[in-house]
């Protein structure tokens, strides 16, 4: 029902009966005072009976869990609203859902001792969002906390939208202490499992949560209905302030020091020397299926993802269906997210779930695993967890096989749109370098960091989106190399000047031009495996090799008819991987290494895609609550 019909239903509804008892009661008396105090009360409660029967539309399948992951502060609503101005849509009418993220402080422990920690609402892991596919999002966003802040949908591709992507400084000011932004997009064509996270500083470790995109209403999953659904958020926990960790290492020119536990739901489960750790567990009833949401909300490690005795059906990655496939081991980069069928095919027992860093390079890594126990219903109290033995942690040929395992569903239904040609090949090389640093004494006055084609992204201090919507000069330029800058041997140890460029450079592309980036890891002081995310963008990762990226010969093994579609692709230690995608998003549009010690490090550049015909391949205008710098 439409809002005023049913605004002027309730008014006539209490205003009526008012008008009546003073009539029958009153008639004798002051006739229009009688009638003006009864229709206030009756306004009142008229207001407040209508701000209740307000349409709750989570949907149902979903209500129980949304109230699980105990949704303090967590507020949605939704309304009925007209956005046919934008595409893609069976007819104009579709639902908006409204939350508040209120970033607070919050006290917790974990590995024995207590800090304080950056979180949405209160909670680590954030809220959910369940949304469906067509439907508008609005999140505002509240800052409470000394810090600036802004938030990712990490792969809402954000069409038109660049000002509601999130990351601080290319698309936003960051929302500073004690202000607020009311992040506003529609999701459409897309459905599965993504997150949200913090697009500023180290934010990230502890500013995250799962945001789900069930299908349009009445439209099945293209695999067999699940029993239940489950979030499974892994996570890095430092016991230092995470902050303190990156500021150190900025000053020294060192690494970061790495996490000291994984976490799974916020839980690290058992730690040695440190008991009565909380432990995150999935109760299970045999033979049901039970579909897993799993996201790599960790800042800087890849993890296996392993649960004893139990194999695991990929249905879904990025939000983005996949051929169906059976394995032992997940391999899941930060930012990427997998959705997982699991049949509880036992009877009764404890299986341990393990999570375990994936690092093929002799680079300090937290080695930690983060256990969480799968139970089923008959299972004795005293009854030994299984544990399953977890893959080496540098297991490149169990990577590759769960890589070469990954193909679009392809379906009639969801077709993979893979560019068949290309307007712009580029070739990136990925990696580290040096850069001087007169103040950084215990590295000798130099210190790390990460390059595309040999230039460090400077971070510009206002955004680039607007920097480009209201034409200010002097923020970038629009120069970034299409190629390297100099063609070495890129998995060799690379030239004998290590030092790379820098600049706030993008590469602009025309709207809808479909283009091609070989992303070449480089040898450079290490070759090292970057999951590298596009946002505005799926990406199609049509071909992987190891060493040099050869022109003539690799593009003729390319998979044009069912890669996988993703929003964050692995490059491999010492190989590349060749992506493809359409420009069809006009904005501005960061891609960087989403291990944070990289992008913190440079790793990172920027597409400029030039509007389209508008208004309907234009930017849309920036909303009125846009931070300012
Ligand atoms: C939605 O708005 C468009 C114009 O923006 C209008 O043409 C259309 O009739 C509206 N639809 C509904 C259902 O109100
Ligand atoms: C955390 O604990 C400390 C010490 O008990 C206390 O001073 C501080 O106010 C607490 N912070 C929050 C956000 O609760
Ligand atoms: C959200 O954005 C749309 C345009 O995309 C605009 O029409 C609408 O008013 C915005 N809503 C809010 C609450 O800002
Ligand atoms: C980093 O690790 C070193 C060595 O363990 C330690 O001395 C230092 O305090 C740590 N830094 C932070 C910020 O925790
Ligand atoms: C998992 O699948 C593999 C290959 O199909 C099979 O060999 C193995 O027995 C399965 N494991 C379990 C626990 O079902
Ligand atoms: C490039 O460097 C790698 C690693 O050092 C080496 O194995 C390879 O042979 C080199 N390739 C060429 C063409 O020199
Ligand atoms: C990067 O640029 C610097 C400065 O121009 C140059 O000296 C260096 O050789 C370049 N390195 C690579 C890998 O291209
Ligand atoms: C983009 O280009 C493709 C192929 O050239 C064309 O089919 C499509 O209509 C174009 N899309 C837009 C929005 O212009
Ligand atoms: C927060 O952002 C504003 C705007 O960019 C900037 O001026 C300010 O220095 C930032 N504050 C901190 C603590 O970094
Ligand atoms: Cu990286």
């Amino acid at each position: 029902m439409k809002h005023w019909v049913r605004v002027l239903i309730i008014l006539f509804a209490c205003l009526f009966p008012a008008f009546v008892e003073c009539r029958v009661r009153h008639y004798k008396f002051n006739i229009p005072a009688c009638v003006l105090a009864r229709i206030e009360v009756y306004l009142v409660v008229g207001c407040l009976v209508f701000h209740c029967t307000r349409s709750f539309e989570v949907p149902a399948e979903t209500r129980s869990r949304a109230s699980l992951c105990g949704c303090e502060g967590f507020i949605p609503y939704s309304v009925k609203a007209n956005i046919s101005h934008l595409k893609d849509r069976s007819n104009g009418v579709v639902r908006i859902l409204g939350m508040k993220f209120v970033v607070v402080m919050k006290n917790a422990s974990r590995l024995c001792s207590t800090k304080p920690i950056v979180t949405v609402n209160g909670q680590f892991p954030g809220p959910t969002i369940y949304a469906r596919e067509f439907d508008t999002v609005l999140v505002k966003v509240v800052n409470h906390v000394n810090y600036n802040v802004s938030i990712h949908w990490h792969g809402i591709k954000q069409f038109r939208t660049g000002w509601a992507d999130g990351p601080a400084y290319i698309t936003q000011c960051p929302i500073q202490p004690g202000q607020n932004y009311i992040y506003n997009f529609t999701i459409s064509g897309q459905r599965g499992t993504l997150l949200w996270h913090a697009h500023i500083l180290w934010l990230r470790a502890t500013v995250h949560g799962a945001l789900v995109i069930l299908p349009k209403l009445g439209v099945p999953y293209p695999f067999p209905k699940p029993y239940k659904e489950e979030i499974i958020v892994l996570g890095e926990w430092w016991k230092s302030d995470v902050e303190a960790v990156i500021d150190e290492a900025q000053k020294s020119g060192f690494a970061p020091n790495v996490s000291d536990a994984h976490t799974i739901n916020g839980y690290t489960g058992f730690v040695p020397n440190c008991p009565s750790q909380g432990e995150f567990t999935l109760n299970v009833e045999s033979t049901k299926t039970y579909m897993l949401r799993i996201i790599n909300a960790g800042l800087n490690e890849q993890f296996f993802f392993v649960i004893a005795r139990h194999n695991l059906t990929i249905v879904e990655v990025d939000a983005c269906y996949v051929k169906p496939f059976k394995t032992d081991t997940i391999l899941i980069a930060p930012g990427q997210t997998t959705t997982a069928l699991l049949t509880a095919d036992h009877f009764s027992g404890s299986y341990a779930m393990s999570v375990s860093t994936f690092m093929d390079t002799p680079i300090t890594v937290d080695a930690t695993t983060a256990t969480a126990t799968l139970r089923y219903p008959r299972t004795a109290a005293n009854s030994q967890t299984i544990f399953t033995t977890i893959p080496p942690i540098n297991a490149t040929p169990i990577a590759n096989k769960y890589r070469d395992s990954l193909k679009s569903l392809n379906s009639g239904k969801y077709p993979a749109k893979v560019p068949l040609t290309v307007d712009h090949s580029l070739v990136f090389t990925v990696g580290l370098g040096f850069s001087l640093c007169p103040t950084c004494k215990a590295t000798n006055g130099i210190r790390l960091v990460g390059t595309v084609n040999n230039v460090t992204f400077v971070m510009p201090t206002t955004s680039l989106l607007q920097a480009h919507y209201f034409k200010e000069n002097g923020v970038f330029t629009d120069d970034f190399p299409g190629h390297p800058p100099h063609v070495f041997n890129y998995t060799g140890p690379g030239p004998r000047n290590l030092q790379a460029t820098s600049g706030t450079r993008v590469y602009r592309l025309p709207f809808n031009a479909t283009v091609q980036v070989v992303l070449q890891d480089t040898g450079i002081i290490l070759p090292e495996d970057h999951p590298i995310h596009l946002h505005g963008f799926n990406v199609f990762g049509v071909g992987r090799g190891m060493g040099n990226f050869n022109q003539d010969k690799d593009p003729k093994r390319f998979n044009l008819v069912d890669p996988v579609e993703r929003n964050t692709i692995g490059v491999p230690s010492g190989g590349w991987v060749a992506i493809r995608f359409r420009a069809d998003n006009p904005g501005v549009w960061f891609m960087h290494c989403h291990l944070e010690v990289h992008t913190t490090w440079g790793l990172k550049m920027a597409f400029l895609v030039d509007n389209g015909k508008c208004p309907n391949e234009c930017v849309l205008p920036p909303p009125k609550d846009l931070p300012r710098c």
